[in-house]
């Protein structure tokens, strides 16, 4: 059977994952596309035999040839798309973040618990990243001992210019907050923001930034942001245990040895840093949905955990104070939800 989706949003990551879904994963065709850029969108669907152009992300939705619903619009429009999705029965994947404040979020949770259940699955990609998921095996085994820090990094060459100061907390930072709450198995509690001497080529942006995360069993997460570094798209991890440390690996298969240097060449940007992953991750959601079976990737709940914990780091980066991060109950639908079965 093949999963028949709609996509809201032919962007940058929309039409990626387009091209995914129509030429790279099985069981699934793109039957139908949306955006307010209709010049954008009509191109794309011109390219898709027998895709439908919808004005809307609602007419979308409510397509009997959408089975599923890929959300790859700006991150304010995402609530609405969720929540339609959800009042139609129809399952969602819907790209980081699940929506823009923890209380978006909560709505959607509040409406996944009422549909009694899970329809979503948020965009968090790196959990199906393999270097990611080689280093939490070294951690779950025990060889390293009880984790106590975490070390990331996260650079970008350069960021688009509607890009905001609290972007780099709500945009960027955001992938280290999900995969740091899947990495140790527990929740954040807590935010920091230490801001550094500020780049030249940052603009008006605070750029870099240092987020200070401290986990649930008394772990420190660091994460460096910086989002104007121009030499590339790089993704740093280490975990520091207490008999040794484990680190994401170097990340390109070749090393090249030529006049008098050597070279490993740097990713241009997240295309294509991930796009492994993006594939396993869609062609999982695609297998764990057909035939109505529910989502197994970052619930609703990791969305609003990890909203939760971007709402305090945007506040300690305002206010140059520890931000407490508060959680709701956790609704027994996400039981066991910062564990990816694998
Ligand atoms: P983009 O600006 O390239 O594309 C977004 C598209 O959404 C645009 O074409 C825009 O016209 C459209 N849009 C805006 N409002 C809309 C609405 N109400 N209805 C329909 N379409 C609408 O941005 P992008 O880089 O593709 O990012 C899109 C989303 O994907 C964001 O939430 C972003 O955070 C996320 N993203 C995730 C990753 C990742 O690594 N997982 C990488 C990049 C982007
Ligand atoms: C972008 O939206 C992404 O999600 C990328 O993975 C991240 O590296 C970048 O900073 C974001 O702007």
């Amino acid at each position: 059977m093949t999963l028949r989706v709609g996509v809201i949003g032919t962007g940058m990551i929309g039409r990626d994952h387009i091209r995914r879904m129509t030429t790279v994963l099985a069981g699934v065709a793109v039957t139908a596309v949306t955006d307010v850029d209709v010049a954008t969108a009509k191109k794309v669907a011109e390219g898709l035999p027998g895709a439908v152009l919808h004005a809307t992300g609602e007419d979308l939705i409510a397509d009997p040839a959408v089975d599923a619903v890929v959300v790859c619009s700006w991150g304010p429009t995402h609530e609405q798309y969720v929540l339609g999705s959800i009042a139609a029965g129809k399952p969602v994947f819907c790209e980081k973040p699940l929506a823009t404040t923890q209380d978006a979020c909560r709505r959607i949770v509040e409406a996944e618990v009422a549909a009694g259940r899970r329809l979503v699955q948020v965009g968090y990609m790196r959990r199906y990243d393999a270097a990611y998921r080689a280093l939490k095996e070294v951690v779950d085994s025990g060889q390293i001992g009880n984790p106590l820090m975490m070390h990331c990094a996260h650079r970008n060459a350069d960021v688009p210019s509607f890009y905001e100061k609290e972007s780099a907390i709500t945009d960027t930072a955001v992938h280290e907050i999900d995969m740091v709450r899947w990495m140790f198995g527990e929740e954040i509690t807590a935010a920091r923001v230490l801001i550094p001497r500020k780049s030249r080529n940052g603009g008006p942006l605070q750029d870099p930034l240092l987020l200070i995360l401290e986990m649930a069993g008394g772990a420190l997460v660091d994460v460096e942001i910086s989002v104007n570094i121009r030499y590339g798209y790089d993704i740093r991890g280490e975990v520091v245990g207490e008999d040794g440390t484990a680190a994401l690996g170097d990340l390109s298969p070749v090393l090249v040895r030529s006049a008098g240097q050597a070279a490993t060449p740097v990713p241009v940007d997240w295309r294509e840093r991930f796009l492994r992953a993006y594939d396993v991750e869609i062609q999982e959601w695609v297998d764990s949905i057909a035939g109505g079976g529910v989502p197994l990737g970052p619930s609703a709940w990791d969305g609003y955990a990890a909203a939760a914990v971007s709402d305090s780091g945007v506040e300690a980066l305002r206010t140059g104070t520890r931000v407490p991060v508060t959680l709701a109950p956790r609704p027994a639908l996400y039981d066991a939800a910062v564990e990816v079965p694998r």
